[in-house]
């Protein structure tokens, strides 16, 4: 069994944000698909014993179950000495980041893509319209960031140690873990 479970589907933009980094730590991790699409979210069962709030990702680790992809990644970010910043203020600078992606990009992106993409009724323009523009104002923020450096939060973000061992494949053996495969570039080699 594999050390990590990462509770997720392949659609999913904030399982990805988990998966990438579970694949980039290299830790030993396996999918376990969530039917969304079938409501498996919505249900009891998933409520009661995998998350109250009714989302993926899910980090399950040494019998603890983690909600909310930024939570995930500082977890994974302590546990592995990978991806945290090398102090207070580099991790402050990672948190705001981490807040303005969940706020904008989940809230107006991510909505905005599930009409578009996945809701089998024509969306309502003005909604879109909202949202695209909601969208689009976050992402020029980025933009302009992102103009002057080569990554969102502290380039040295990497580790505290030097990564000697290359990601691990995502695992194959999982319903949903193909989506995800895909879904997440696999780099090999140390940074
Ligand atoms: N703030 C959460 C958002 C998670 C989220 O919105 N997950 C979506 C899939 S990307 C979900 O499970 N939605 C189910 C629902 O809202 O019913 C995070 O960052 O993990």
């Amino acid at each position: 069994m594999a050390e990590y479970k990462l509770y997720c589907m392949g659609e999913s933009g904030n399982s990805y944000k988990a998966a990438l980094m579970l694949a980039l730590t290299g830790v030993d991790w396996e999918a376990v698909w969530v039917d969304f699409f079938n409501g498996e979210t919505r249900q009891a069962r998933f409520r009661e014993s995998v998350s109250e709030m009714g989302e993926v990702p899910v980090l399950e680790h040494k019998g603890e179950r983690l909600s909310q992809s930024g939570v995930i990644l500082d977890y994974l970010a302590e546990r592995t000495g990978q991806f945290g910043g090398r102090n207070a203020q580099e991790r402050r600078e990672i948190w705001r980041w981490i807040l303005f992606d969940n706020h904008k990009f989940t809230s107006y992106l991510a909505s905005y893509r599930f009409l578009r993409a996945f809701v089998p009724q024509t969306p309502d323009p003005n909604v879109l319209a909202f949202l695209k523009g909601r969208f689009d104002a976050a992402a020029a923020i980025v933009d302009k960031h992102l103009a002057g450096s080569k990554f969102i939060a502290a380039d040295s973000t990497r580790s505290r140690s030097s990564v000697t061992t290359g990601p691990r494949p995502i695992p194959t053996s999982t319903p949903g873990s193909s989506e995800m495969r895909r879904a997440v570039p696999v780099r090999h080699g140390s940074s």
